[in-house]
């Protein structure tokens, strides 16, 4: 059968255009490696019209003076287009990132409740009046923070366009979105939603092209007032480094190694499908993948037992199969990577106890596919010890006591995200206060609401998205003092 393939365009100054050399880049299905779509390869010159665009939007009537009310209104239009448009996006995201289609649903359905949450913010982006000494009056004014741009990366790519997209539209700001290169598609149709939405042209701007070219050029401009990124903690310093040379506000959410604890009085069956979701949802390509698990050692030999049996059960197919459970890696450079940290990890002594290698079955073979690893006797000094491995790897460790697990589980430079299974609510308490996460679950696992914090400790990040405080981001304060005397 032969893929129809796709043409997309860009979204600058609310018109979609080519690369301004012509140039397209190719999205691959990762499941078969088959060409799906071509989008436009942009251009450094690209990347500057569409900066420009959202600068001219920033100021223009209809923008710098809308009731804030009505930003309300265009995200909860928005909202509404996402839901009604949930079959198509899912797709989308399944057919570029491999994922199952069940979790591509799922993060366009967060990624609707995130529009939602911000709609109902927009107009409660409040200053405060200021007691100071008397006949005078002092408030701050919280403005817009000014053009943004959001880098997003590959693993969920309408998720976290929607996390940053939102918050900065309510904010009053103005966007240049730079998707990543391999899943560029739902973020074009989400710029096209928001036109249909009637967000104003040139306020939502979509990028398409490379991360050091198109990427590094939005970073460094300095006509850009904040930059969002999620992405490794290695392009992240660069992106600060160039955000420095401008003095531009920089949030950054980058990578994890995160424990997932369980303690022996815990409701284990549920604790197991947790430990192993929590690694290989999404093929363990997420930030927040708990990756390295600890296990009391009064039960660790049944409870990882019963996990390796539960791991071997995962059925391995491309995310459009209803039936698969765990898809592809997103690209073949990730399969090498993984694959490569498996082979590290069998050099430096750790012991596989399932998985490691591609699966053999005959109709996986074009795709990305690595089977679900888990390795034990590993420790923090190991590549696949400290290394984000960002793939289907988990390490299982035992520990004896409350005071070892918390020193083993921070034995790394990151620090996001965590998980507690226990029953008795004075450990979780302890936890909760000695972990040096950013955040932390306490008998599940993977949650996170557009209306909770979300951000790192350590390696792990600056700033928040999600929540309230996110705000602080995508606004200036301006403290005014007037001297009724
Ligand atoms: O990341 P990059 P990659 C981690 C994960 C993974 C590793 C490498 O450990 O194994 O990063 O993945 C854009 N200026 N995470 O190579 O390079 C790029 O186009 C501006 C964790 O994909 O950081 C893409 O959109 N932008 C993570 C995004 O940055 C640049 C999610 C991420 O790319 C750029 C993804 C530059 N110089 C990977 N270079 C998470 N925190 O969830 C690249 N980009």
């Amino acid at each position: 059968m032969t893929v129809q393939i796709q043409k997309y365009k860009m979204l600058i100054g609310g018109e979609w255009k080519d690369s301004s050399n012509s140039a397209v880049s190719s999205i691959l299905d990762p499941s078969n490696n088959e060409v799906v779509a071509e989008v436009p390869r942009a251009t450094k010159q690209d990347a500057k019209t569409a900066i420009e665009s959202a600068r001219t939007a920033l100021d223009s009537a209809g923008w710098v003076d809308i009731d804030p009310s009505k930003r309300g209104r265009l995200l909860t239009k928005l909202t509404g287009l996402v839901r009604e448009n949930s079959e198509q996006l899912a797709r989308l995201e399944t057919l570029s990132e491999g994922k199952t289609l069940r979790e591509s649903k799922g993060d366009v359905a967060w990624a609707a409740r995130a529009f939602e949450y911000w709609a109902g913010l927009a107009d409660k982006v409040e200053g405060e009046t200021i007691p100071v000494p008397p006949k005078r009056l002092n408030y701050t004014l919280r403005e817009p923070l000014g053009v943004t741009v959001h880098i997003v990366p590959w693993n969920y790519p309408i998720a976290l366009a929607a996390r940053s997209l939102a918050p900065a539209i309510a904010a009053g700001n103005t966007v240049v979105m730079k998707p990543s290169e391999i899943t560029p598609l739902t973020s074009i149709i989400l710029g096209d939603l928001a036109l249909k939405a009637g967000i104003p042209k040139g306020v939502v701007n979509i990028v398409t092209g490379s991360g050091a070219e198109v990427g590094g050029a939005l970073v460094s401009d300095p006509q850009v007032d904040g930059i969002v990124f999620t992405g490794s903690a290695e392009t992240g310093k660069q992106v600060m480094e160039s955000a420095a040379k401008n003095v531009t506000r920089v949030l950054l959410e980058l990578g994890g190694k995160n424990p997932h604890i369980v303690f022996p009085d815990a409701d284990l069956a549920r604790a197991g499908k947790s430990v192993r979701d929590g690694i290989f949802t999404n093929a363990g390509q997420m930030c927040w993948a708990g990756s390295r698990a600890f296990i009391h050692e009064n039960v660790y030999d049944s409870f990882v037992k019963d996990l390796v049996a539960k791991t071997r059960a995962i059925k391995v197919g491309p995310g459009t199969d209803e039936t698969s459970e765990m898809g592809p890696l997103a690209s073949k450079s990730r399969q090498d990577v993984v694959l490569g940290f498996v082979k590290d990890g069998l050099e430096e002594g750790a012991s596989l106890l399932c998985g490691g290698k591609r699966p053999t079955d005959p109709r996986l073979q074009k795709g990305n596919f690595v089977e679900p690893t888990i390795f034990e006797n590993v420790n923090g000094q190991m590549k696949i010890g400290c290394d984000e491995i960002f793939g289907p790897v988990l390490s299982v460790t035992k520990f004896k006591t409350l005071d070892e697990v918390v020193t083993m589980a921070n034995e790394t430079d990151y620090g996001l995200y965590g998980g507690v299974w226990t029953s008795n609510l004075k450990v979780a308490h302890e936890l909760a206060a000695r972990l040096q996460v950013g955040g932390l679950a306490v008998n599940e696992y993977l949650v996170t609401f557009p209306q909770t914090p979300f951000g790192g400790y350590k390696d792990s990040g600056i700033g928040h998205e999600n929540g309230i405080r996110s705000l602080e981001f995508y606004t200036r304060t301006k403290n005014v003092s007037i001297n009724l005397s």
